[in-house]
């Protein structure tokens, strides 16, 4: 059972008192994070398998990326876009030449990015394709999670994301993940603009499409002249062992969408990538943020991704990704609990063999905390994990030891 000491208890009942209730967290109270570990308010040590939802791929708090964020902090954090600044340009031209676009737009969180994306989309079908006035519509799929907006929201086809937020945006249509026949249905109509779809489904407990479908959605929005609009804000910056989940079939999309640990998660940055037919139907005065491609986000995030690259991030992410699955798999096969593990990379699920309602899931991600690492259930019984792509060998088979011996606890 996870005891909770006193000082981590007022920390929770501060939160609670407080805070808003928009949370469940599990009763853990973290002070300090280094490469894969965290320590609590005890000082207890943990090895986090969530990574802020794949936001430290590069692990917690680098020191590389640090250094960044130190270096720019004394100098100049925030000029609004009223004005140039020595940090944008340089990040700019860095990150559309490491994903091969013409041009990025700036912002601060997933969603806003996102909203980007489909803002970009939208003005693509009017001026671009030539669709008429207020008509354009975007396909998105079943269980797709982009944030927590409205417009973001009015997508989604889960409950607890949307109900009681109404009345919603209009001009989307909603087909199943991972079936190219329906595509082909929703792409007859001449007014779709664009499809936006996660190349690995997240939130939806790491759904991994057949072999091909990212080939086949790249073919068909090429076909029907609709932009591909791939969301990476979690698989991306080589959490599933590539640069992109994309490049796991060398498909480029028409939009590119980042965020997470396009900052190592030291400071909230995201962005949409995109060719100048698309990037530039926006004019100035049509799209901003107060933060948006601030010099302290482009100093941090420049350092994030040259970590990415240069600790070859990507192909540590599949290597580890491949011991952590086939000790899952192994576990599976004696361990009746254990339904089944999915992934790619190092973005990797465990469905636990119990009713989606139950509480199992949550309750060994208790024991696993008690144990000493890090995981959170995403819908009901099943359980991501996702450590920092810096986990070396020892450290994946230590962490392997904990969750088989937990999950065996639990038969
Ligand atoms: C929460 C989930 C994960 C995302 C994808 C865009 C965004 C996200 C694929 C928006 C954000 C976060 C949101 C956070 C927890 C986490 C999450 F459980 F909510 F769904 F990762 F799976 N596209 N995901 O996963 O980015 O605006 O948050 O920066 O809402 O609790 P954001």
């Amino acid at each position: 059972m996870l005891t909770i000491q006193s000082t981590a208890q007022q920390f929770i009942d501060q939160e609670h008192h407080y805070g808003a209730h928009n949370y469940h967290p599990l009763p853990v109270v973290l002070q300090r994070g280094e490469g894969i570990h965290v320590w609590d308010v005890s000082g207890k040590q943990y090895v986090d398998f969530l990574s802020a939802y794949s936001a430290v791929n590069q692990g917690h708090c680098h020191p590389f990326i640090l250094q960044a964020l130190y270096d720019q902090a004394k100098n100049l954090t925030l000029t609004s876009r009223a004005f140039y600044n020595d940090q944008l340009g340089p990040f700019e031209e860095y990150v559309t030449d490491y994903f091969g676009y013409n041009k990025v737009l700036m912002a601060n969180s997933g969603v806003e990015a996102g909203e980007a994306a489909v803002k970009l989309c939208r003005r693509w079908g009017y001026d671009v394709k030539g669709i008429p006035s207020n008509q354009a519509k975007i396909i998105f799929v079943e269980g797709n999670f982009w944030g927590r907006t409205l417009a973001a929201i009015s997508s989604s086809t889960d409950p607890s994301s949307r109900v009681g937020f109404g009345p919603f945006m209009t001009g989307y249509e909603i087909i199943p993940y991972n079936d190219l026949t329906a595509l082909d249905a929703a792409l007859k109509d001449p007014n779709v603009a664009g499809f936006m779809f996660e190349p690995i489904q997240g939130e939806a407990g790491v759904i991994v499409p057949d072999e091909g479908y990212l080939r086949g959605v790249r073919e068909r929005c090429t076909r029907a002249n609709v932009l591909m609009i791939a969301d990476e804000v979690q698989t991306g910056i080589a959490r599933t062992g590539k640069r992109l989940a994309c490049d796991h079939e060398n498909v480029k999309p028409d939009i590119l969408i980042l965020g997470k640990a396009l900052s190592g998660g030291v400071f909230p940055v995201s962005a949409v990538l995109a060719d100048d037919e698309i990037m530039l139907t926006i004019k100035p005065g049509e799209h901003g943020s107060t933060f948006g491609g601030n010099p302290l986000a482009c100093a941090v995030a420049k350092a994030a991704l040259e970590v990415i690259v240069a600790e070859d991030l990507s192909r540590k992410a599949d290597h580890m990704g491949k011991l952590f699955r086939e000790r899952m798999h192994a576990l599976a096969s004696k361990n009746p609990l254990v339904k089944l593990v999915r992934g790619k990379g190092l973005l990797n699920a465990v469905v636990i063999n119990d009713h989606p309602e139950s509480s199992t899931a949550w309750n060994i991600c208790l024991a696993l905390a008690e144990n000493g690492l890090l995981a959170k259930p995403t819908h009901g019984n099943i359980i991501r994990f996702a450590p920092p792509l810096v986990i070396n060998e020892q450290d994946m088979d230590a962490s392997c030891s904990i969750i088989e011996s937990t999950m065996t606890s639990f038969t």
